[in-house]
């Protein structure tokens, strides 16, 4: 990667020191640094003892056959025990685990004593329906209570869910039911979503229609938007409230392996079979619970967590599920979008429950940005302590608005990288101890080894750019692709010998701090250079007149690719008309920002750009438009009319 832009990331010198009454308090200080490199396994091992084992470990990773690591392997133990149980032995049944806010309005508090009778009846229900430890359970749910708690009653009798974004189709569900055999499917009449009720239970009557799903046995359906299920098997379908109603409200907890299959979550899969990433017990809920005690600093007693992410994205399942609870704190879970009914919904939320701590992702950031800083100065947002960023790399434009709109100029930002496949996040600033800088994510957490390799998987020096791959194997990796041990080598053990290929594009700044580029197959190739999205699109993002951006590389017959830039433009912008102009003038600013060579060949504003339910713009789709193709697969789209009315809105390409 061209090393002359790399200058323009750190364009942006401000630099801030963590405050110092959140360093003088801090869980994690810089000492964790030291223990970790001086005994990497002894760390993790002294992590594991946050949880309550019924056995514990005595050995900390088997890596006799890698890439299949064995963490903890002899220790045994329950996850949901952890997460609730042991909180409310420990005398803290009081205390609220989630203060849900329904879309339409509505709420629910539940303490952990609820969550403990709540997760023990549905543990029974399964039961009943005769799941048993091993067997796969689909969860196809809106963000509503009872999807933590199902959740946490797999995870109590052993049964690896598989949670499939509420959003997706009947096919999406179809495959991923298929690919797991899933024995039962949770799913409820509908979820809120802008205002209105949206059907599920429709959409789990088609799957059940393809080849592949017989042995779903039992649709269990929560009531909640009222809605007349159109259809109902008899025999197979149940109602929730009555299945979980006639349920007692004690289970005993059995312990199991560390290595005991604890979900499968499918990555939204670019192209091919989607990819079932299989997470297990022991290694999995130690980093998860370290990490969101390390990188969120989080006081279980004085704290409320909020994470906005929905529980079928890896983010929901490690940071509103199995790391919060596990570590007791009080959270809040929000069923609906961020602008229903208004703008300031998310900031209302703030407000009401007093959130300290917010983690959210750089697009919803960049929405907040276009509609406009006075939304949420009308709202008192003093409670937050600390702001965490996922799921791209966040341009240092938004980190900057984010800290001075949303923090009030004082909170410190995290920028969190990590994957479904990583489990939990791997590089990140500590808060009481990292001076951070806008846009990167710094350094691989303790006990975590990543660094930055060239073609050749030589590590490179400070200040150049490559590959970014984890080194040494991290308690909550992936453990294979289910069902695809090959797969699972190939894609991500193969590229580079002994080392984890996390497909992204990095570089390390002088510092040796990290950067991250974006997705390797999003790198554009410019008469000969290699250019990187997230750099033009972080460039792009810094003009005052342009709110969000994708950049992607078209063929072009003079310079292999040419950058084409999808631009959506910020309200005045958008209404003033010239786009000729608007497209030199955007132009002009990039090469004086990154250098002619990264100038756009074409500018192209639209009205909302392709994302996935994540947040994470498909750049492919945008290059099948740039690139006058038929469009690849849509159905991980949050809303697949936005590419119809970007084509719509196109001149045909020269
Ligand atoms: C947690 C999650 C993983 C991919 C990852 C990378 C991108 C996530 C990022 C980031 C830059 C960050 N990504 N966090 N890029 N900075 N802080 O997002 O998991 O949905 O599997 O996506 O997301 O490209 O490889 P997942």
């Amino acid at each position: 990667m061209s090393n002359e832009s790399l200058a323009n990331l750190l364009k942006e010198e401000r630099r801030f020191a963590p405050p110092a009454a959140l360093a003088a308090s801090a869980n994690v200080t810089a000492e964790a640094y030291e223990q970790a490199k001086a005994d990497r396994l002894g760390f993790w091992a002294a992590q594991a003892r946050r949880l309550s084992w019924e056995q514990e470990p005595t050995e900390t990773l088997d890596w006799s056959r890698p890439p299949f690591a064995r963490w903890f392997a002899d220790g045994r133990l329950n996850v949901a025990y952890n997460c609730v149980d042991r909180h409310v032995e420990n005398g803290l049944g009081d205390r609220v685990a989630i203060h849900f806010e329904g879309e339409p309005g509505d709420t629910r508090t539940i303490t952990y004593a609820e969550l403990q009778r709540e997760v023990c009846k549905a543990a029974n229900a399964l039961t009943e329906l005769g799941v048993e430890a091993g067997d796969r359970v689909a969860v196809y749910l809106p963000m509503i209570p009872e999807a933590v708690i199902t959740m946490l009653a797999c995870a109590r009798i052993g049964a690896p869910h598989s949670v499939v974004f509420g959003g997706f189709s009947a096919d999406a569900l179809a495959t991923r039911i298929q690919d797991a055999d899933a024995r039962v499917v949770i799913t409820a009449d509908g979820g809120y979503r802008r205002g209105k009720p949206s059907a599920l239970k429709p959409a789990v009557d088609e799957a059940l229609t393809r080849p592949g799903t017989e042995n779903v046995r039992s649709v269990v359906v929560v009531r909640r938007t009222g809605q007349e299920p159109a259809a109902w098997t008899e025999g197979r379908d149940v109602w929730w409230h009555e299945l979980t109603g006639r349920q007692p409200e004690q289970h005993t907890p059995r312990a199991f392996d560390a290595e005991h299959p604890l979900f499968i979550l499918y990555t939204s899969g670019t192209t091919g079979k989607p990819k079932g990433i299989l997470h297990t017990t022991g290694g999995y809920l130690t980093q998860v619970s370290y990490t969101h005690h390390a990188v969120f600093d989080l006081k279980p007693e004085s704290d409320v967590f909020w994470c906005t992410a929905d529980v079928g994205w890896v983010t929901g399942h490690s940071y509103i599920v199995y790391g919060p609870l596990s570590n007791g704190a009080t959270e809040v879970l929000y069923e609906g979008t961020p602008d229903t009914p208004h703008r300031g919904r998310w900031w209302e939320i703030v407000h009401k429950y007093g959130v300290t701590v917010l983690y959210t992702a750089p697009t919803a950031i960049r929405a907040a940005m276009k509609w406009g800083d006075d939304i949420p100065a009308k709202h008192d947002l003093s409670s937050l302590r600390l702001l965490g960023s996922v799921g791209e790399p966040i341009n240092p434009e938004a980190w900057i608005w984010y800290r001075e709109h949303i923090g009030g100029g004082t909170t410190p930002v995290v920028d969190t990288w990590w994957q479904t496949e990583t489990g939990s996040i791997m590089i990140s600033p500590l808060p009481g101890v990292t001076t951070t800088k806008p846009g990167s994510a710094q350094r691989p957490l303790p006990g975590i080894a990543a660094t930055v390799v060239d073609d050749e998987a030589r590590e490179v020096p400070d200040g150049s750019g490559g590959y970014l791959v984890l080194t040494e194997p991290w308690p909550s990796m992936l453990r294979t692709i289910w069902g695809d041990d090959q797969r699972y080598i190939d894609t991500y053990w193969s590229r580079f010998e002994h080392r984890y290929f996390a497909g992204d594009g990095a570089k390390k700044d002088d510092d040796g701090d990290i950067w991250l580029l974006g997705r390797v197959d999003d790198v554009m190739l410019v008469s000969g250079h290699n250019i990187s999205t997230t750099e033009v699109e972080s460039a792009l993002v810094a003009h005052p007149k342009v709110a969000e951006a994708a950049v992607v590389g078209a063929t072009d017959p003079q310079t292999t690719q040419a950058i084409c830039a999808f631009v959506i433009l910020r309200g005045d912008a958008a209404e003033q008309g010239d786009e000729t102009a608007l497209a030199e003038e955007l132009r002009a600013h990039v090469a004086r920002q990154l250098g002619p060579i990264a100038k756009p060949k074409r500018i192209l504003p639209v009205a909302e750009l392709p994302k996935t339910r994540s947040g994470k713009i498909m750049r492919r789709l945008l290059r099948d438009v740039a690139e006058n193709r038929t469009l690849g697969d849509v159905t991980t789209l949050t809303d697949s009319s936005v590419m119809d009315l970007i084509q719509a809105q196109l001149p045909q390409a020269p």
